[in-house]
């Protein structure tokens, strides 16, 4: 069996299929002296030691390493042209790298690519409050873009348990969906115009505040998304939406699943336009959160099946709390809902989310973990989950130690048809990997989901995207990567 902690196994020795593409150069010397001429000493990290350059290397979840030596993180998007530019013309592979925080490897590097980290491009370029426009490089960090809104009256249209850490520029090549997409909706229609740097170092710049633009294709929608396999993403517009006045939330403990789409049929009545996030928990989500948040105060008294978080988002206070009470209160008559919680005023708001918020860094607190991120009919949403504790439970590796499953649980965006299958591990072993996988995507195929909903692709699910996307599709995503790429230095092993 194979340790996880304290750091990952290389992934080139994890994944032992995988070879390095020989045609990519190995860098030199005289490489590294040609970035020196124009990146500062604070824009370049060489280095062989690995715990130096360990938090480049390593994902989040410690479940992949890359072996690169070199990190450049330019502050300008005329450097990181500069920097493709030569790399493409040398056939040096690179790594775009946000914040570090994704969960299908799609960040770091597998083998000795060069790590291209956008942290250094950390400004906030312009805001418009009148249209909400706001425009930023890559590198701002979305707590940062979260606090220059919240000052100006306005949200960032996006909000993630990784928001300290991930970056704005990360976020929209991942096409992340977050936590109120139910009521702001997706990046594809909130990101208004991108600054893109090509691999031949050409700087696409649409990055303008138009809210219509109908002169031909949509070429920012490829990069939403691409994991920059096509072009590494410099600078973002994107609209920012009003900042509601009244803010609350219900933590609802609920016996079936059944009865959490009933709750969702209700709230969607009942709260309409001041609802803005339905997420779901189950039993064994909030037993790892129980252990993890340690002292913290669970605001229910009993355990459950499934728990639900319910958000809303208006513009008059006592209109919303009204609203949410009457909403609890028939729940809870017509027996719905065995158990609730309102909060109060903005701590207890602020707690409930910590429940919500805390489940992937709970399960991620006992070793490492699997991670699956699906869409599927709301129907068949939690089945996945049974399907695969049943499967990890008949194999008997879920359990106290010396078991390596802690936990297989299931959580999500009930509001997106999302659901994220989070196995909690004390170690990898290629028995839980051969248990899991082709079973979950074969799963999701049956019942015509996705086995990517938000997390992306990455190394994690390349080769697998035939389970949600016909033939033509893939070819034709091939087809995109080569023509931007042509010498396949972006990304490589990854994505399609
Ligand atoms: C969430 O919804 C994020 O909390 C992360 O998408 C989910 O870590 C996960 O699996
Ligand atoms: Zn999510």
């Amino acid at each position: 069996m194979t340790k996880v902690l304290p750091t990952a196994q290389l992934t080139a020795e994890a994944y032992p299929k995988v070879k390095r593409n020989p045609d990519f150069k190995i860098l030199d010397a005289d490489d590294l002296k040609f970035f020196q001429t124009f990146l500062d000493n604070d824009e370049l990290i060489h280095s062989s030691i690995a715990e130096e350059t360990a938090s480049f290397n390593q994902d989040w979840m410690k479940k992949y390493r890359g072996q690169s030596n070199l990190i450049l993180l330019p502050k300008s998007t005329e450097k990181v042209s500069q920097i493709l530019k030569y790399c493409n013309e040398n056939k040096l592979a690179v790594v775009p790298q946000g914040g570090n925080t994704d969960l299908v490897g799609a960040s770091v590097p597998v083998f000795d690519e060069i790590i291209l980290s956008l942290r250094n491009m950390n400004k906030i370029r312009d805001f418009n409050h009148v249209s909400g426009t706001f425009k930023c490089d890559a590198g701002v960090v979305m707590r940062d873009a979260h606090k220059f809104l919240h000052d100006h009256d306005h949200i960032f249209p996006l909000d993630l348990p990784s928001r300290n850490n991930c970056q704005v520029g990360g976020v929209v090549s991942t096409n992340a969906g977050g936590l109120n997409l139910l009521r702001y909706g997706s990046l594809h229609g909130n990101v208004l115009g991108l600054e893109v740097v090509l691999p031949n170092g050409e700087v696409i710049s649409n990055i303008n505040a138009l809210r219509k633009d109908n002169t031909g294709y949509d070429l920012k929608q490829l990069f939403i998304g691409a994991e920059g396999t096509i072009g590494v993403i410099t600078g973002v517009s994107i609209l920012a939406a009003a900042k509601p006045k009244a803010l609350n939330a219900i933590f609802i403990g609920i016996d079936s699943f059944d009865t959490v789409q009933n709750l969702f049929l209700k709230a969607k009545n009942e709260l309409s336009e001041i609802l803005s996030a339905f997420e779901f928990m189950d039993r064994g989500s909030i037993e790892c959160t129980i252990e993890y948040l340690k002292d913290m105060p669970f605001p229910l008294k009993n355990q459950h099946n499934f728990y639900v978080l319910i958000e809303t988002s208006g513009s008059m206070k006592k209109h919303d709390d009204e609203k949410l009470e009457a909403f609890l209160s028939s729940a809870l008559e017509t027996k719905l809902i065995s158990e609730g919680n309102l909060a109060k005023n903005e701590e207890e708001y602020n707690a409930l989310w910590t429940w919500r918020k805390s489940v992937p860094p709970a399960c991620n607190s006992y070793g490492g973990m699997y991670k699956y991120d699906m869409s599927l009919e709301l129907k068949d949403l939690y089945s996945v989950s049974e399907a695969v504790t049943k499967r990890l439970n008949a194999a008997g590796l879920i359990g106290d130690a010396p078991k390596p499953v802690v936990k297989s649980v299931g959580y999500g965006h009930v509001g997106d048809g999302n659901i994220h299958l989070n196995i909690a591990v004390r170690e990898f072993t290629k028995e839980i990997e051969n248990l899991l996988e082709p079973f979950v995507y074969e799963y999701i195929a049956s019942k015509r989901g996705s086995i990517s909903a938000e997390h992306g692709v990455g190394f994690h699910k390349k080769g697998h995207l035939h389970y949600s996307r016909s033939d033509i599709e893939i070819r034709f995503m091939k087809d995109i990567r080569k023509h931007y790429d042509p010498n396949g230095i972006l990304n490589p092993y990854k994505y399609v």
